[in-house]
């Protein structure tokens, strides 16, 4: 069994924040990842590699094993479901709210309330812990254009400034939880490699303190 590890990342604010996470943990890319097309890089540890994938594959790198670990969002990870992942680490960055939001000043329909998300799982499990029947529309971007055409009432989306809500008439609603970013791990690989995972797990919690202190 090798001893290289192969992390999983998204472009995009993930990966702007994991990096100078994986610096201090004593791990940088060997060439400028924002000015590549590749989909792989090498970093200055030759055992650990970086993967570019899409936010929404990370856990699916991950759970097969194509990636030891990866970096997702606490959002994705709720739709994905990671009963098959291990989640060891919040590591404090890309936080957002992941919320309802609707038209201002708008009252609910009578009937079947209708959501727009691309959280599906998520919608469907949050109105139906509040034994809400809705009818629940999958999309996969620019969710804030359902309510304003009538495709749905409501969506379910993350939020972090609320300027994309409020440039397009929706307010942000009922907070349904807090988002961060997690790092994620493959169950087997935390066996054949604890060691290595175990020390690159502690090196980035040291580094999200110091980020933090
Ligand atoms: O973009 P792509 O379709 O490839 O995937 P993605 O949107 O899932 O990835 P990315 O990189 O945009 O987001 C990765 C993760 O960042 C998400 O899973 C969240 O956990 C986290 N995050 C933090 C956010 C935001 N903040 C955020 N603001 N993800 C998305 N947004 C969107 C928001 O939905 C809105 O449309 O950014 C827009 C601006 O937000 P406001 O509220 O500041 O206007
Ligand atoms: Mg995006």
């Amino acid at each position: 069994m090798s001893k290289s590890l192969t992390i999983a990342l998204s472009k995009g604010r993930i990966l702007d924040d994991t990096l100078p996470l994986l610096k201090l943990a004593g791990i940088e890319p060997v060439e400028d990842l924002d000015k590549s097309r590749k989909l792989i890089f090498g970093t200055t540890d030759p055992d650990v590699r970086l993967l570019i994938v899409r936010a929404t594959d990370v856990p699916t790198y991950v759970e097969q094993g194509a990636a030891d670990l990866g970096v997702a969002g606490k959002d994705v990870l709720m739709e994905y479901g990671s009963q098959g992942l291990y989640e060891p680490l919040d590591l404090k960055i890309a936080n957002c709210k992941l919320m309802t939001a609707g038209p201002v000043n708008t009252p609910e329909p009578k009937g079947r309330l209708r959501v727009a998300t691309k959280f599906v799982n998520v919608a469907k499990r949050y109105y139906a812990a509040q034994g809400r029947q809705v009818e629940v529309i999958k999309l996969y971007g620019s969710m804030e254009l359902a309510p304003l055409v009538g495709l749905a009432d409501k969506i379910i989306d993350v939020v972090d400034t609320g300027n994309t809500l409020r440039a397009n008439g929706l307010e942000p609603q009922e907070l349904i939880a807090d988002i961060s970013s997690r790092l994620i791990v493959n169950k087997a690989a935390m066996k054949m490699k604890h060691a290595r995972i175990q020390s690159l797990i502690e090196l980035l919690a040291a580094a999200v303190e110091r980020r933090a202190g």
